[in-house]
């Protein structure tokens, strides 16, 4: 049976792949085993005449031994080499260290902490929470009840015993007014996951949560506060609001950046509207603060929350959300 040949190949492999002392060893051996006419590459011509399933499932087990393989030729290779180099040389105090490569800060935690540097400048305060919530604090304490429609807004992804993938930021709203007494500013940054993909939608991606809470705070603070962010995040860039609806504030706006890409003539980026969606905002609902135990009487407040990865989309130039996480060293090194 192949499948057992395929197994046999494996341990064949393995025990191989121990043997390998030098250079030349590790030529011989990539060669027996991925070269063009190697015995991996053999097998996987041997399926051509198995059926769909099963070319599938054997193909795949091939292919995983091949990568597997390919990856720790390279460290293999270069465990040779330098040992080789030691060899050389001999022993040499004298001699400057080795220079490893230095990685570089991921371009979205780059832009979080540029966003918590200008909000901490602003008098907030940072906090984190968890991203498996349950339905309380990320749709009931937020006026969404569960015969609410918005809460197909969002669409989720549920786990086992009623818990979830937190869907948005927000349930940091009511952890902190619950932890906290009043007045208070706070900025929440983390992951949130929705089931949504296409090039402006990735199904796990960053948000940061503002909430900012005293006794005259108002609708002009918060447009206020959102100019400033813009403006110090992108330099002189067109800004626009659109009223918009989120249950747990009333009135509810969404802030549009300019698109940077087609300059406001419309692409395939901004979906042709010219501007990219960047945050929701609005006033805190009452029913928020009576969730909380917070008089509605005494205490006014304001909540943002920012699409991470619609920034850094906009202050790189970069036309689609999936190459943030599909880790190409290139791109990443670009950002040294
Ligand atoms: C919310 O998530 C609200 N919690 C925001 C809010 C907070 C409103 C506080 C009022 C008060 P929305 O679903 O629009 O809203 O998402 C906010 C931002 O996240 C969007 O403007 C967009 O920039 C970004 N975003 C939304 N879905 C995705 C996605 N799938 N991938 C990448 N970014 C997304």
């Amino acid at each position: 049976m192949i499948s057992e040949e395929i197994e046999k190949l494996e341990k064949e492999v393995w025990k191989d792949f121990q043997k390998i002392e030098n250079l030349y060893h590790l030529e011989d051996f990539r060669i027996k085993y991925l070269g063009k006419k190697g015995k991996i590459n053999w097998y996987l011509k041997q399926l051509k005449d198995f059926s769909l399933e099963e070319k599938k499932k054997l193909g795949s087990i091939l292919n995983q031994i091949k990568e597997e393989l390919e990856t720790k030729l390279k460290l293999k290779e270069r465990e040779i080499l330098l040992k080789e180099e030691d060899k050389d040389i001999g022993l040499d105090l004298t001699l400057p260290g080795r220079i490893f490569p230095l990685g570089t800060l991921h371009p979205i935690t780059k832009i979080i902490e540029e966003l918590c540097e200008i909000f901490l400048k602003l008098g907030f305060e940072i906090i984190t929470g968890p991203e498996i919530e349950t339905e309380y604090y990320n749709f009931t304490a937020l006026n969404i009840p569960d015969w609410h429609p918005a809460r197909d807004m969002q669409a989720t992804f549920y786990l086992k015993n009623g818990a979830l993938l937190r869907t948005h930021t927000s349930p940091m709203q009511i952890r902190a007014m619950l932890e906290r007494t009043p007045p208070l500013r706070i900025i929440a940054p983390g992951k949130v996951y929705r089931c949504d993909a296409d090039i402006r939608h990735s199904p796990m991606f960053h948000q940061l949560e503002g909430l900012m809470v005293d006794k005259d705070v108002n609708f002009s603070d918060l447009k206020g506060i959102l100019i400033y962010f813009a403006k110090e995040t992108f330099g002189e860039i067109k800004v626009r609001f659109r009223p918009s609806y989120f249950p747990f504030t009333e009135p509810s706006l969404e802030m549009d950046i300019e698109c940077v890409m087609c300059k406001g003539r419309g692409c395939k980026v901004c979906g042709n509207a010219g501007w990219l969606e960047i945050l929701g905002a609005g006033m805190v609902h009452p029913e928020v603060f009576k969730s909380v135990n917070y008089d509605i009487n005494m205490w006014q407040g304001f909540a943002f929350g920012l699409g991470i990865e619609r920034i850094a989309m906009i202050k790189y130039g970069i036309d689609d959300i999936r190459i943030f996480f599909e880790n190409h060293l290139i791109f990443l090194e670009s950002f040294k």
